[in-house]
């Protein structure tokens, strides 16, 4: 399975900051948000990842991430021209998809829990029948999102954006997993009112077609969707409160590659090296003496 980082996007809603930086490039507590979508890359065993950005933004990707191997992945590259819809990831994608399913994640979005692995391993399962799959999560803010609309034995009948009447409280996040016709539908998709390719046309397609399956992540699970300033905050402040409860960093590429045995010992501890010093540092050489 391949997988995409949608990097792209304006970001207006939080300008200032964006005038700076690619809203991917911020920093959650301690990391570039960049780094939590990749280590959900890896827990799911993805190795072959596409970053697509802006063209303005691409360089510095380029500078921090290289060509992966640090992580004991591979990532290439590609710009999107302007930000004209979720969906257009698998357009731009095209080439690097190849013949393979493929895994979307926005990278503005942030999974933590326990349930993250084997959300991967439902997904893999369902691609073996052929089927696509999504992950919602309840939230109270549901007329912010698309919405799951499901009938009375929660089956999943179409996703709604941004509804204002409750057909659930189950928002669709921005975790997706397709079988290689993804491409093809995306090639048929008409943009939107918003002028855009809408990844919600995309799912209902597969819905339509009775090839969609809904998970719901667990109550405890967490997901944040980094839009506003108010959710990159909240986002912060759980990675905080969770890394120092625990004494466990979250989204930390170089443990979690030695964990998933993307990297080994002496690849790891190259890269502590390299480390100027700093806590981050002192965390991994913890690691080393664990
Ligand atoms: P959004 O939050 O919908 O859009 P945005 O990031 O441009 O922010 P704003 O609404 O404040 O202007 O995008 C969700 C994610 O998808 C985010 O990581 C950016 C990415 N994205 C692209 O890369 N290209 C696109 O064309 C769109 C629409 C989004």
């Amino acid at each position: 399975m391949k997988g995409i980082i949608l990097s792209g996007g304006s970001g207006s809603r939080l300008h200032p900051i964006t005038k700076a930086t690619s809203k991917q490039l911020i920093p959650v507590y301690d990391k570039p948000m960049i780094y939590y979508t990749i280590s959900t890359f890896i827990e799911g065993g993805i190795k072959d990842i596409l970053i697509i950005t802006n063209k303005e933004y691409l360089p510095i990707y380029k500078k921090i991430l290289k060509n992966g191997h640090d992580f004991g992945v591979k990532i290439s590259y590609e710009i999107q021209q302007k930000p004209n819809g979720i969906a257009e990831a698998f357009l731009i994608g095209k080439n690097f998809i190849k013949k393979d399913e493929v895994c979307l994640i926005l990278g503005d979005n942030i999974f933590y829990g326990q349930d993250i692995k084997f959300i991967f391993k439902n997904s893999y399962q369902n691609l073996n029948n052929n089927i696509a799959s999504i992950v919602g999560k309840e939230v109270s803010n549901f007329n912010m999102y698309g919405v799951a609309h499901l009938d009375k034995r929660n089956k999943l009948l179409k996703i709604i954006e941004k509804p204002k009447k409750k057909y659930s409280k189950i928002a669709i996040t921005g975790l997706y997993f397709y079988p290689n016709d993804v491409v093809h539908k995306a090639l048929s998709l008409k943009p939107s009112k918003r002028n855009e390719l809408e990844i919600t046309d995309l799912n209902n397609i597969y819905i339509k077609e009775k090839r969609m399956d809904l998970y719901v992540l667990k109550k405890e699970s967490a997901w944040f969707d980094m839009g506003t300033h108010e959710s990159l905050l909240e986002a912060s402040m759980y990675i905080a409160a969770i890394e120092k409860r625990q004494n466990q960093k979250i989204g930390c590429l170089e443990e979690i590659a030695l964990a998933n045995q993307f990297i080994g010992i002496k690849k790891f501890n190259q890269l502590v090296k390299m480390l100027p010093n700093c806590s981050y540092k002192d965390y991994l050489i913890n690691i080393i003496k664990k």
